[in-house]
């Protein structure tokens, strides 16, 4: 039997399992989160036009990010299996191949923006082991050939380096699945991070209590109080959120300052405590969109942390950075006024998960997200909007963020069939830190009639409406808008999210029948 091609195809691509899997467990062990799929993925994310980015969030919805990780696996697996059979007959062919990879990750690693050395082992131990790797196998292989006469001078029974070679991509593979295996059980930072999560208690937290009267009673209207396994999530990691310690975590608050500040957990949570129920959204929700939810948040007012700083004349902005460098300026007004944004550390009574932002995130009423929700909270830099220019600013979207006026229909569904008569409609509307006067709903163009509005505890959170509206038999369309207290009408001109939020009416379709 002749080697074949395909057993050195096959080959490399277990030699490339293996480099990948040894700089895992590195990454795991040490605790860096950007390994070279993660960082490459994100990079790929990064470099993407706007417009790709915001196609693939809309085709993909909030499965996205694993575009660009399915994409990075398809190619890897082509180009080491194209690299196993190069080394037949090229050895140092192939050995530039995986140098190659190696640079490209490594290049990904470093531009990360929470870039610092010790983020490169995994590349440089992941690369040593391909060599490693290679070099095991294709002994084997050239001595299997060299047996069986597919290469001159064959001297040893063929079937010992066949068994020979299965033995060696044995070990190989076994080496790989062992060292993923060990990065999960040693490495993972993340366990010791939730050990850190469930132990935790922050004195004074209350769990929430739902105020009286926010429930419209209607089936089928999403919570008031969005349960956190239901709260959307969105952030640019790919993979892999950051991890970090209660006692590793520390925010500096520095730039145009009296004082620079470093805070660490013990000292945030030594703080007065303030709680209260705020609606975050996310600037990409689109019209009738779920990117909002309504949670009881703890944490510590920023203003007082702020004051303790001293920002000086002129700073109008906060630079807020995550731990994994994600980045976002907020108006340095918002964190000061008398509103609550705080340095939140529980959600709905519970502290904060991973996801969310474990051990701190900031929460500012009345502002999208990205310019104000920062997750993994680490560093505060005051200063002016003139002088930076943070993530999503530099990609396109509005500098300033506050929440635009908006409702939506949650019953009926789109496409209901009901019966004719009376229907009972409902849903929600926000605006955030201004909050809801009214909400308006009008059947197939109609006039518009007032709904009723559940009530809310404060400005910041969204409300519930509910309308009861006559329908005769037919097709019929169903259209909401609502009112501020600033006597702000939603606006019917449809917008789409980018640059500063989609504004327009929310309506749904149904038919009534006898
Ligand atoms: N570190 C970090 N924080 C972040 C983001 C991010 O990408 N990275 N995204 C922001 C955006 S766009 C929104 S809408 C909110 C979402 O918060 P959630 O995922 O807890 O719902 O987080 C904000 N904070
Ligand atoms: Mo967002």
């Amino acid at each position: 039997m002749r080697v074949s091609r395909g057993w050195w195809w096959l080959s490399g691509v277990v030699v490339g399992a293996i480099g990948l899997a040894v700089s895992y467990l590195v990454a795991g062990v040490l605790g860096v989160r950007s390994s070279p799929v993660v960082a490459v993925a994100e990079s790929i994310r990064d470099l993407a036009p706007t417009g790709l980015v915001e196609w693939a969030k809309e085709t993909f919805g909030t499965a996205d990010k694993a575009v660009p990780v399915i994409g990075i696996f398809v190619f890897l697996v082509i180009a080491f299996g194209a690299l196993g059979r190069l080394a037949r007959t090229q050895w140092w062919g192939a050995i530039a191949g995986y140098a190659a990879l190696g640079v490209i990750a490594a290049v990904a690693v470093m531009t990360r923006p929470d870039f610092i050395t010790r983020h490169l082992a995994p590349v440089v131990v992941g690369f040593l082991a391909w060599l490693v790797a290679l070099a095991v196998l294709a002994a084997w292989l050239r001595k299997w050939e060299l047996a069986d006469g597919s290469s001159p001078s064959a001297d040893e029974p063929p079937g010992q380096d066949r068994r020979g070679f299965f033995l060696a991509a044995g070990a190989v593979g076994g080496v790989s699945l062992l060292a993923v295996v060990l990065g999960k059980v040693f490495g993972d930072k993340r366990d010791a991070v939730e050990r850190d999560r469930e132990t935790l208690r922050v004195d004074r937290v209350t769990k929430p209590v739902l105020p009286r009267g926010t429930k419209v009673d209607v089936e089928g209207v999403r919570p008031w109080q969005t349960p956190v396994e239901d709260f959307y999530l969105i952030d640019t990691t790919i993979l892999s959120r950051p991890a970090i310690r209660l006692r590793d975590w520390e925010l500096r608050i520095h730039g145009m300052v009296e004082r620079e500040l470093v805070i660490n957990y013990a000292d945030l949570v030594s703080r007065g405590i303030t709680q209260d129920w705020i609606t975050l959204n996310c600037v990409s929700n689109e019209v009738g969109g779920d990117l909002i939810g309504n949670a009881w948040w703890s944490g510590f007012r920023l203003a007082g942390i702020l004051a303790e700083a001293g920002p000086e004349v002129g700073a109008d902005a906060v630079l807020q950075t995550s731990e994994d460098g994600w980045n976002c300026a907020t108006p340095l007004a918002a964190l000061t006024d008398d509103r609550n944004a705080m340095l939140a550390v529980y959600m709905n009574g519970e502290p904060l998960t991973v996801e969310h932002g474990f051990p701190v995130r900031t929460i500012v009423p009345g502002l999208y997200g990205y310019v104000s929700a920062c997750k993994w909270v680490v560093d505060m830099e005051v200063t002016t909007f003139d002088a930076v220019e943070a993530y999503w600013t530099s990609r396109g979207w509005s500098e300033e963020g506050p929440v635009k006026i908006s409702s939506r229909i949650d019953v009926p569904n789109d496409g209901d069939d009901v019966p004719a008569g009376t229907l009972v409609c409902a849903g929600t509307a926000w605006k955030q830190h201004t909050g809801i006067e009214g909400v308006e709903v009008s059947l197939d163009g109609g006039a518009w009639t007032a709904a009723e509005l559940a009530r809310v505890p404060n400005a910041d959170t969204w409300v519930q409406w509910r309308a009861e509206i006559d329908v005769p038999e037919g097709d019929h369309k169903l259209r909401v808008r609502a009112i501020g207290k600033d006597d702000d009408v939603q606006t019917g001109v449809e917008r789409d999210v980018l640059p500063d939020g989609s504004t327009g009416w929310h309506s749904i379709e149904f038919s009534a029948s006898a």
